[in-house]
């Protein structure tokens, strides 16, 4: 598919250190990506309801991922997709009588418009299943080639127990597993299958709905196989960072890891489990199945600054739930003005310390609000007039810009 436009990322004197991320499955913060090229792989859309505010802080925490470690001197290999063909987006098209496909490129293109007012790197693959339905067909053809897959008339299962390492991902008990399973899309109450967490891989095509003919048989894949064949086919086992909001740690990348790790012989599928927090509203998850959602594009035609609503969402730790607020954005808009103002002024507090203290909060698991604060700090100092580094105006705007995506 189509990505969207690159923003130019300005280059900075020295190097970012290592960067530091938690992951779901050790449940610690360690270092990343130790070889030259770091590959990450983020869960995308279904496009429909795009882009709602929690949307755009998952890729927003991503983008920091790929600023930090282009920073810290790394090539980076970026994939994501789009889940353009599920459940969800059938569902949605048939109850406002859309051409699925239809609804699916509006919304893809609504997402990549956003992307771009937000300044959010474009990932170098950006996949959509439909077009990558033989490798997918490929993947499921080589689970069933290993004894992992079975027929429920006619429709193909992953048995989730043929890899030994399922559930090292989230760690779960059975009954959160089966409770989750059925609330994200799996189907833990149908019979025939050998055990209830089993997801589906292949479905059989059903009158009125889109179907592929294909050696496996007409029908579609599974949500779970587009992921793992997709970044495995753009990126190899063993990649660094698989990414997406928490919601997605089970079923979603249980599964794809173990399909991951059946394909290839053996874990790791990747070698960090990086999960963003959940943006509410009103004290609930902002979801497209509660309707409780605050749109990018409606922000930005309410003529707000796009790098605005950036701050806003980066004034929240990536880690840690938080409810959307009308006044964050208000707040971003001061913020922004005052940084605005102080860049301009001739001379600031040392450019180099800010740059240092900036790196090291990012590196730090994206301690992003931290990263605000050095800049709010030296923003402060060049208001008062202390500090006489002539330089430091224009490294701070390169570092605001090439670290945090916000050009001033
Ligand atoms: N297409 C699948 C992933 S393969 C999917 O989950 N699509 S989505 O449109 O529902 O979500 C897109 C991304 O946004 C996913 O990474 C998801 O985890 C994340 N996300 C969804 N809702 C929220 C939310 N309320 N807060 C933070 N992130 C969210
Ligand atoms: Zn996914």
């Amino acid at each position: 598919m189509r990505t969207w436009p690159a923003p130019q990322l300005p280059t900075l004197p020295g190097r970012a250190p290592d960067l530091r991320l938690f992951d779901t499955a050790t449940g610690g913060i360690r270092a990343t990506a130790p070889g030259t090229t770091s590959r990450m792989y983020v869960c995308g859309i279904t496009p429909y309801d795009a882009t709602h505010l929690g949307h755009a802080a998952t890729f927003i925490a991503f983008d920091l991922v790929l600023r930090a470690w282009r920073d810290a001197g790394r090539d980076v290999r970026y994939v994501q997709n789009v889940t353009d063909v599920d459940d969800p987006l059938l569902e949605r098209a048939v109850r406002d009588g859309e051409d699925w496909r239809e609804l699916a490129e509006r919304e893809t293109e609504l997402f990549r418009e956003d992307m771009t007012a937000l300044r959010v790197v474009p990932p170098q693959h950006y996949i959509g299943a439909v077009e990558t339905i033989p490798v997918i067909v490929e993947a499921i053809t080589a689970l069933r080639e290993k004894g992992a897959a079975y027929d429920v008339d006619g429709d193909l299962y992953f048995a989730a127990h043929s890899d030994p390492a399922f559930g090292a991902v989230g760690h779960l008990d059975d009954p959160t597993m089966l409770a989750l399973c059925a609330e994200r899309g799996g189907d833990p109450e149908r019979s025939g299958k050998k055990h209830p967490l089993d997801p589906l891989l292949w479905k059989a095509a059903r009158p009125q709905e889109p179907s592929w003919d294909t050696e496996l048989g007409p029908g579609r894949p599974g949500w779970h196989i587009e992921c793992t064949a997709i970044a495995l086919s753009h990126l190899g086992a063993g990649f660094d960072v698989q990414g997406g909001g928490r919601d997605l740690v089970f079923p979603h990348h249980e599964m794809s890891a173990s399909h991951g790790h059946v394909l290839v012989g053996a874990p790791p599928f990747a070698r960090h489990y990086v999960h963003a927090a959940m943006v509410g509203l009103d004290g609930e998850k902002m979801s497209k199945s509660k309707g409780n959602l605050v749109f990018v594009s409606t922000l930005r035609r309410e003529g707000h600054d796009p790098m605005a609503l950036r701050i806003a969402l980066l004034g929240h730790h990536y880690r840690g739930d938080w409810g959307w607020s009308p006044e964050d954005l208000a707040a971003a808009e001061d913020r922004l003005a005052r940084w605005r103002a102080a860049v301009a002024r001739p001379a600031g507090p040392d450019g180099a310390a800010t740059l240092g203290a900036l790196r090291e909060r990012l590196a730090d698991d994206l301690d992003a609000p931290g990263a605000l604060r050095v800049i709010d700090e030296w923003v402060a100092g060049a208001a008062a007039g202390t500090g006489g580094d002539p330089d430091s105006p224009d490294l701070v705007v390169r570092a605001t810009d090439a670290l945090l995506g916000v050009a001033l």
